[in-house]
């Protein structure tokens, strides 16, 4: 087993890591399981979400969208209402969405024994975020744009995160913010599984995804124009049910946030025409 080093160079990612606060386990997801799962995120139609409310903007004067298309599933934390975070940030924060398939269930469940380590022995996580990295091909002779890639940040769920990865391989890092070069950084590959906790990996260091590899195989989808998916990540998290809402729930300010995102999902989606259904 090898044990990771501080550097910039990134590890292979071909090896297991098992480390306090870390693991790293490649080819975990079984080579069905992983077919299995390119199907369904073929099938889901991603949001470029907002990361601010409409005539709202960020200090630097942004109204921009996310770096990545993304679906939630279980429950739907639109960027736009901010994200759920522990302790304080609990309320309005978490839209019902879909249920998880029964594949990521079936992992999940063959993951418990990674998970003691990462003293999580309680429920699965039971909601994830999915992201889409890739590109917009070439148009009139403009080099493609790229949209593999993910800001530094930390998530601030109770418990470890477990991340799923498929398709090419991602420069995966841990960085404290400050720093010239990333504490840990390491090749996320194709069926592999990262599940971090504690104070030094989820608590100290931020996480990001400085790019992603081209490459032919496997072929990924998703229902988005002009958008080539290289690699799709799937990040679970766990949110206590009371904090989950029918859009009906929400505050009257959320409610107003989240109805054009639910509208736009609801085009696809029988769970969130149910949700506009639920509104008084
Ligand atoms: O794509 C990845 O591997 C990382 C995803 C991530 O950091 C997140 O969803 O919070």
């Amino acid at each position: 087993m090898k044990q990771p080093t501080p550097s910039d160079s990134p590890e292979r990612g071909d090896q297991a890591i098992r480390v306090s606060g870390f693991s790293y386990l490649p080819r975990f997801i079984g080579v069905d399981e992983a077919r299995t799962l390119v199907d369904y995120f073929a099938g889901l139609h991603p949001l470029w979400e907002k990361r601010f409310a409409d005539g709202h903007r960020s200090r630097r004067g942004a109204t921009g969208r996310l770096t990545r298309p993304v679906y939630w599933l279980g429950a739907w934390q639109f960027a736009a209402l901010g994200y759920y975070a522990e302790p304080e940030h609990l309320v309005d924060k978490c839209v019902r969405a879909e249920p998880l398939p029964p594949v990521m269930t079936r992992i999940l469940e063959r993951l418990r024994p990674e998970l003691v380590p990462h003293g999580d022995d309680g429920p699965l996580p039971n909601t994830c975020l999915i992201n889409y990295y890739g590109h917009q091909p070439k148009r009139d002779g403009k080099p493609p744009l790229d949209f593999a890639r993910l800001r530094m940040h930390r998530d601030a769920e109770p418990g470890a995160l477990v991340m799923f990865s498929v398709g090419q391989p991602a420069q995966f890092e841990f960085v404290y913010p400050k720093a010239a070069t990333p504490e840990h950084s390491l090749w996320v590959r194709h069926r592999s599984v990262v599940i971090f906790s504690g104070p030094g990996y989820k608590d100290r260091l931020y996480h990001r995804v400085t790019r992603v590899r081209y490459g032919q195989e496997p072929v990924l989808g998703a229902q988005l124009e002009d958008f080539t998916v290289r690699r799709i990540s799937v990040s679970f998290r766990h949110v206590p049910e009371r904090y989950i809402y029918d859009l009906g729930e929400l505050g009257d300010r959320a409610r107003a946030i989240a109805l054009s995102h639910v509208e736009a999902l609801a085009a696809h989606s029988e769970h969130f025409q149910r949700q506009l259904q639920t509104l008084p």
